[in-house]
């Protein structure tokens, strides 16, 4: 399968790590540690340089000829071949001349991150080249650590020293292990606390470890509460220094409402890794930090004021609940089996052909939509890398069989009780309170709320499905069995990633079946249509509490119980985040006219409504809805 033009040939150590190792397996017949199946893989990665046209510039060898030029770009290009070699070349140079290992890290590594971080900050370097690079440092500074301790050098100069923690109750670590990535490659000392961690444990850390700013990250809403409460305590600890806000669900308004004002020292919102960098230099450094704390305090004030303006055009709930989506009176289709079911092990390629791809760019900060941005002039070549490198892992995912998807789900009778959906089984019954819109709608619109898509009692039979899926089960030792036990952040993040992928995949592919099987409501096609599931062209919905459309995320607690779900291994934490993290859980309503929406911004009336219907206190529904 190989032609060579040794006019055209390339640097043998610059060709893709991955590439190069997928077909060495297959040149030099190293089957058994391919598993055995070196061929397939290389049909499987061959399949994504299908159709590439390349065009071959006449290429500029830039590798540095000293060993200390090729340690800078051996950093710049995340390409560790001759690391170990060319640092042992110049730690022996500098001890020659009576220098300290230190001077490496400070003169030589510091120097390639330098150059990658303006490469990343003025958009000419992508993620995926950034972790790279953060690798080969971290494997650089490893080997050097030893020689710098014996010979007691000091430590290294560092723009500032962050503790970093995704707080109690959540579990989401991808855009905060991106986050520490950008800032180390920006010479900051990051501390990371990992996750789930308690605010005890943060203030302790950032108060021994003398921190010059915290950042906190979370997934979801009822990690906001834990933020607050990590403000609340840096305050009772007399801490002073800077809140950094990030993650998901975070937004400048909720830092601004919900946790600012707990704390004196600047709580700021980053929504992005990049934008950390620049952050975080305007608030340490002494020539900026005054004004720039100032200015936050004051744009934070101001959004808090117009957050407390009352919302003019707000229907009373009653008026709301006299607008509601009107069901035409069509029969619901009976399922074809109703009750619990369970799948132990869903093979991983089963859910390959699912793969929402666009989510994985937006994870890695490739613009663009994809499939187009795989041919994008300025971004492609490294979508493209990331791609086939996301195909090789996905296909040792699914034959090497550590990583575990699996899903309970079911389909049960079911009516309408007001605003709340009722599941029924014998007399065991499940309860999912939902919210209403409230806001003035054009004549005509309804004032939707998902209750409005099932039949009460009264008006005849219904049925309502519900599911959990993962796809995060024994997720560490499928890290580590990619990886041994390096830690590299690259494989880590992307297996993350994917594994994220494959539970939307699941949820998706569990949806398909249902609707063509076990609910049998739509006719079976054959191959699902790929671009009709990703636009959500099919009949019915599968809404995941949590969603725009049913904001409130307790009820998760009630349905992972309804479904049994600690028998796949699934379980929730206090602020609701299950475990494993790679989890997604909902309902299925099959009404043709069950559409999404967003409930939006709700009234006091609804939030005592729904504390009198949940049976809990104003205070505590205020907390859950707003
Ligand atoms: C991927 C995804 C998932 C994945 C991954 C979750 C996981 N393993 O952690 C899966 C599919 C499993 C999932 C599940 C769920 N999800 Co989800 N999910 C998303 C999605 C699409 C992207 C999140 C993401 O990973 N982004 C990529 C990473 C790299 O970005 P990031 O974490 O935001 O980090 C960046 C910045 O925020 C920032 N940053 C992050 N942390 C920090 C910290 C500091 C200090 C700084 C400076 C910056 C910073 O820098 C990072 C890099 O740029 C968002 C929607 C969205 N577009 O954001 C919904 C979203 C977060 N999910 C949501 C919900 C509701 C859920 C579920 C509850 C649904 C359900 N009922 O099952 C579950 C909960 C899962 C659980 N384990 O409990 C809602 C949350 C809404 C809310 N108000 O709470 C969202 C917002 C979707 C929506 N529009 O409603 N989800």
């Amino acid at each position: 399968m190989g032609i060579v033009n040794a006019g055209q040939l390339g640097v043998y150590d610059e060709l893709d790590v991955t590439l190069r190792e997928i077909v060495e397996d297959v040149i030099l017949n190293r089957t058994p540690k391919a598993g055995g199946n070196a061929t397939e893989r290389l049909i499987a990665v061959a399949e994504t340089f299908r159709g590439d046209k390349t065009t071959v510039e006449k290429k500029v060898d830039t590798w540095g000829v000293t060993a200390k030029d090729r340690l800078i770009e051996a950093v710049v290009r995340g390409n560790a071949s001759r690391l170990i070699e060319d640092l042992e070349t110049v730690r022996h140079e500098v001890l020659a001349r009576r220098g300290k290992t230190i001077e490496i890290n400070e003169d030589v590594l510091m120097r390639g991150l330098d150059i990658v971080g303006d490469r990343f900050g003025e958009g000419k370097m992508f993620l995926p080249q950034v972790v790279k690079s953060a690798r080969v440092m971290k494997e650089a500074v490893a080997h050097l650590v030893p020689f710098i301790e014996s010979e007691k050098g000091g430590v290294a100069a560092t723009k500032g020293k962050i503790v970093m923690a995704t707080v109690k109750g959540d579990v989401h670590d991808i855009g905060k292990n991106i986050v520490s990535v950008v800032l180390q490659c920006n010479h900051f000392e990051v501390i990371d606390l990992g996750v789930m961690v308690p605010t005890q444990k943060i203030v302790e850390t950032a108060i021994a470890e003398h921190a010059d700013a915290v950042g906190l990250s979370g997934l979801i809403t009822p990690s906001l509460e834990e933020m607050s409460e990590v403000a609340k305590a840096m305050q009772r600890a007399g801490l002073k220094c800077p809140l950094m806000i990030g993650g998901a669900t975070t937004s400048r308004v909720h830092t601004a409402v919900k946790i600012a004002p707990h704390y004196e020292g600047t709580t700021v919102y980053v929504p992005d890794a990049s934008r950390a960098v620049g952050v975080l230099s305007q608030l340490l450094s002494p020539a900026t930090a005054a004004t720039y704390s100032s200015e936050i305090a004051k744009e934070y004030e101001a959004i808090r004021a117009r957050h407390t303006q009352k919302t003019k055009d707000m229907l009373p709930l009653a008026k709301a609940r006299a607008n509601p989506y009107r069901l035409n009176t069509m029969d619901p289709i009976p399922p074809h089996r109703l009750g619990r079911q369970q799948l132990d092990d869903i093979p991983i390629d089963v859910l390959i052909p699912f793969i929402d791809w666009q989510p994985f760019f937006q994870a890695w900060k490739l613009p663009g939509r994809y499939p187009a941005l795989l041919e994008d002039a300025h971004t492609g070549k490294e979508a493209r890398r990331l791609y086939s490198d996301a195909q090789m892992f996905l296909l040792r995912l699914s034959q090497e069989r550590i990583l575990r998807a699996a899903a309970v789900f079911g389909i049960w009778s079911g009516y309408r009780d007001g605003d709340d959906i009722v599941l029924t089984e014998g007399n065991q019954t499940l309860t999912w309170r939902l919210l209403r819109q409230q806001n003035v709608k054009a004549a005509g619109k309804p004032n939707y709320c998902l209750a409005d898509f099932v039949r009460s009692r009264n008006e005849g039979k219904d049925y309502i499905g519900a599911f959990a899926v993962t796809a995060g089960l024994n997720l560490e030792a499928a890290i580590k069995s990619m990886m041994g036990n390096d830690a590299d952040d690259y494989t880590s993040l992307m297996i993350k990633l994917l594994a994220d992928r494959l539970v939307e995949a699941a949820a998706e592919w569990l949806h398909f079946r249902v609707r063509t099987k076990d609910w049998g409501y739509e006719p079976h096609p054959g191959t699902p249509d790929y671009a009709a599931l990703i636009d959500e062209r099919y009949e019915g919905i599968r809404p995941a509490p949590g969603y725009p459309a049913c904001p409130e995320h307790s009820v998760k607690k009630d349905l992972l119980k309804w479904l049994k779900a600690d028998q796949i291994g699934m379980t929730i934490t206090e602020s609701y985040m299950m475990l494993p993290g790679s989890s997604v859980c909902g309902f299925y309503l099959a009404h043709h006219d069950a559409r999404y929406f967003a409930v939006g911004k709700i009234g006091d009336d609804q939030i005592e409504d729904f504390a009198r219907r949940a049976g809990i206190t104003p205070n505590e529904a205020r907390k859950r809805l707003t």
